[in-house]
């Protein structure tokens, strides 16, 4: 499978996705293997925010007990912004944001042995990080107002993505940042090589059913 072909269907999320909940870290699996079982491409396990774990054994068991679930389907299973973790895990890649640890020195540290992903938020820093041979893809966000990230930054559009493309810059890219199921056909349309999402997979009501609509084409 090609990084492109990874990005197409991106789940996001940690037990903290799970508010309603009675067992956060357990209903993270049951939803993650839905999913799983449903089509998706692609796992980032991002433990992070209000209602996060914060014990550092949890947080390992967690993620390894959400990348033997990725094994088991052939799913690629990403680390955010945790290098340690990814490392002491053998995760299939790590996912960093602008603020995280610098990009060069991730490069520098893991190029090689396991894909990075970039997060970026407007035409200026996917245009840096195109530039970035170690750079496997980026995220590109939010395209709408979300939910489930208090610091995001302001919204870019489904336009913006168009605006990318246009401008030649052509880095495998998956968009993020309050999608929707429904909206996943035009952003495909628009340039972005998927989609990537927490709250549309974390609070779907019909798992199978919000799969197919984020995989149709
Ligand atoms: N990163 P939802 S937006 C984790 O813009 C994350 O880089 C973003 O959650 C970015 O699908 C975001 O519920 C939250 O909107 C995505």
């Amino acid at each position: 499978m090609t990084v492109r072909e990874m990005l197409r269907c991106y789940f996001v999320a940690g037990s903290q996705d799970f508010k309603g909940a009675s067992n956060r870290p357990q209903a993270l699996l049951d939803c993650l293997e839905q999913a799983l079982k449903c089509g998706l491409t692609c796992y980032q396990f991002r433990e992070k925010g209000a209602g996060a774990l914060q014990n550092k054994e949890e947080i390992k068991a967690l993620a390894q007990a959400t990348q033997a679930l990725c094994q088991r389907y052939n799913v690629a299973f990403f680390v955010d912004d945790d290098l340690e973790l990814a490392l002491s895990l053998n995760a299939d890649g790590i996912h960093v944001g602008q603020n995280d640890m610098p990009i060069e020195e991730l490069i520098a540290r893991v190029q090689g042995r396991m894909l990075i992903g970039l997060s970026t938020h407007s035409i200026e820093q996917f245009r840096a990080a195109n530039a970035l041979q170690g750079v496997d893809y980026c995220g590109f966000g939010p395209i709408f107002p979300t939910q489930s990230k208090p610091d995001a930054e302001p919204a870019v559009g489904v336009e913006a993505i168009r605006a990318v493309r246009a401008a030649g810059l052509d880095k495998p890219m998956v968009a993020i940042g309050g999608i929707s199921a429904q909206d996943a056909r035009a952003i495909i349309q628009a340039g972005a090589d998927g989609v990537a999402v927490i709250s549309a997979i974390a609070q779907s009501r019909d798992v199978g059913a919000t799969l197919a609509q984020l995989l149709a084409d």
